[in-house]
């Protein structure tokens, strides 16, 4: 698709110049062309590859994790498609919220205060279970399941953390 713009672009900027340089340049239309569709495609080429190096990187740095860290408080999060069940109060600290799954629709699990808003980057499935790691510093966090927030209903419950 962006070789084929590209091509087009090129073709059409070589007729739309040829006229004006044909008398002090003895290079055909089609030389012209030819050269121009060699620097489009040398273009293509690196942008391309940087396409490629940036979706690497992506998908080492953005993976949902599966495993608690051993350093962290361990959270049991049950969301089924009725409710989010898990404890209303926390201490500060590293924390794994193992959220799993219970329902038959899919889920994520949303956390948000000031300064902070994650969620899962791909739902969880039924029967399935993620983990979220988060620093919880003291205040209040609102948790949601994102899946029904354009419904205007979503899953919704507030966490309070301690020092
Ligand atoms: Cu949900």
């Amino acid at each position: 698709m962006k070789t084929l713009t590209l091509i087009m672009l090129a073709s059409a900027a070589a007729v739309a110049i040829a006229p004006a340089e044909d008398k002090k340049d003895d290079k055909t239309l089609g030389e012209k062309t030819k050269e121009m569709l060699q620097k489009a495609g040398e273009k293509t080429k690196e942008a391309g590859q940087a396409v490629v190096d940036g979706t690497k990187k992506a998908a080492e740095a953005l993976v949902d994790a599966v495993t608690p860290d051993s350093d962290a408080n361990k959270v049991d999060v049950k969301i089924d498609d009725s409710g989010i069940d898990m404890p209303a109060t926390l201490s500060a600290g590293k924390t794994a919220f193992v959220v799993k799954n219970a329902g038959k629709e899919k889920h994520n699990f949303r956390i948000k205060c000031e300064g902070l808003d994650e969620k899962f980057l791909m739902n969880v499935s039924s029967d399935d279970t993620k983990v979220m790691h988060v620093d919880l510093k003291p205040g209040t966090y609102e948790i949601t399941c994102p899946e029904k927030e354009q419904e205007g209903n979503p899953m919704k419950r507030m966490l309070t953390v301690g020092q």
